[in-house]
């Protein structure tokens, strides 16, 4: 009697996981959208370097962008804050558990309208954590208003004009001291996932604005966030190679054509440029090719800025090994009688 072959093993990665362990629930976002396209590289990202889902804590706000979190890396810790207040989330977690790997999701208006103080000491402080930006020019969630990254000039679809000056959310993270910043595009499958892949190897933020077309409120002619537009105007910097430290280098470079950069984790960057002059190590030429993008309306990707030597915020703060959040109470309370000779001294 012929018997019906065994299907294949599914592949494992380094440590035995299979890339159904990296999925999350069901996606209850639109068809199409891009925060969808995300959800998979990311989970892509985290099974090829081999991360344990349960060392990551995944943290957003309020958006369908925020949303997201729920449909990937469904066995790793989770927290959906409110609207813009998600960095506050993920500094305070940051610091009492050291020990696991935070990825942030949030949306223009999470973070460029609302949540932009908040934002902002985030990316000073160098908190270690990959915030993305699922960035498609509207609120989606509350029906496709202006947020503040929509480009002057760009219309809704009732015909709306945006007058106002968007804010570019990378060159406001490279001023405010953030140690990883990039953009790319939810369609660029092959540089969002080296990119996502380089981030999981950096130590402190990661800053990744990812232009993330709303096809029900922002994929019509006029718009500069739909699929069509980016797909026209996109101007990749470097084509990336991202090659993990546990994996060998096979492909040579000729000399001259890409810069190699070392990560933290002993992990590297291959930059093959596309642009001769570019070196995304250097903060003033990233803002100064920044500023030449928007004067020439260029949908700019890639890496501009690395540094992977600066110390994060955990790093500064010199914290004990073990979380702080797991030491007992006797280690991180002072005793009553201390507490009584304290007060004895205001008698
Ligand atoms: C304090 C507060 N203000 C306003 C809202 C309403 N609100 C919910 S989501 C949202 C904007 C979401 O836009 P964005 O962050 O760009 O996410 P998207 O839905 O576009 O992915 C707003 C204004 C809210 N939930 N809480
Ligand atoms: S409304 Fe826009 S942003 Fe929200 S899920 Fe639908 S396509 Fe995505
Ligand atoms: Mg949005």
């Amino acid at each position: 009697m012929a018997t019906t072959p065994k299907p294949p093993a599914p592949k494992t990665n380094r440590i035995g996981l299979t890339v159904l362990d990296y999925r999350g629930g069901k996606s209850t976002l639109c068809a199409g959208c891009g925060h969808n396209a995300i959800s998979e590289r990311i989970i892509d990202a985290f099974y090829e370097m081999g991360i344990e889902p349960e060392q990551v804590a995944k943290v957003s706000g309020i958006g369908c962008s925020s949303k997201s979190p729920a449909y990937f890396m469904g066995r790793s810790h989770s927290f959906n804050s409110v609207h813009g207040r998600m960095p506050a989330i993920a500094t305070g977690a940051a610091v009492g558990n050291h020990k696991l790997m935070y990825i942030g999701v949030s949306g223009d208006g999470d973070t460029a309208s609302i949540g932009m103080g908040q934002f902002a000491h985030l990316m000073r402080r160098n908190i270690p954590m990959i915030y993305i930006i699922e960035d498609n020019g509207v609120y989606g969630l509350t029906k496709g208003q202006f947020s503040a990254t929509a480009d002057i000039g760009s219309t809704l679809k009732g015909g709306s004009v945006n007058m106002l000056q968007g804010i570019d959310t990378c060159a406001l993270a490279i001023e405010l001291g953030a140690t990883f910043v990039a953009r790319s595009f939810s369609g660029d499958k092959k540089q969002l996932l080296a990119l996502l892949k380089a981030a999981i190897a950096h130590n402190g933020t990661v800053l990744l604005d990812v232009i993330s077309p709303c096809v029900t409120f922002n994929d019509h002619e006029g718009s500069t966030r739909s699929y069509k537009f980016v797909k026209d105007h996109e101007e990749p910097l470097q084509d990336i190679n991202f090659v993990a430290s546990f994996e060998e280098i096979d492909v040579e470079y000729e000399p001259g054509t890409s810069v190699e950069i070392e990560m933290h984790d002993g992990s590297k960057m291959h930059l093959v440029k596309l642009e001769e002059d570019f070196n995304p190590t250097n903060r003033i030429e990233a803002l100064q090719r920044l500023a030449e993008a928007r004067e020439h309306n260029e949908v700019l990707t890639g890496l501009f800025y690395l540094n992977p030597d600066q110390p994060s915020f955990t790093d500064l703060l010199n914290l004990v090994d073990r979380p702080l959040a797991t030491l007992p109470q006797e280690m991180t309370r002072p005793p009553k009688s201390v507490l009584d000779e304290i007060m004895n001294e205001y008698r």
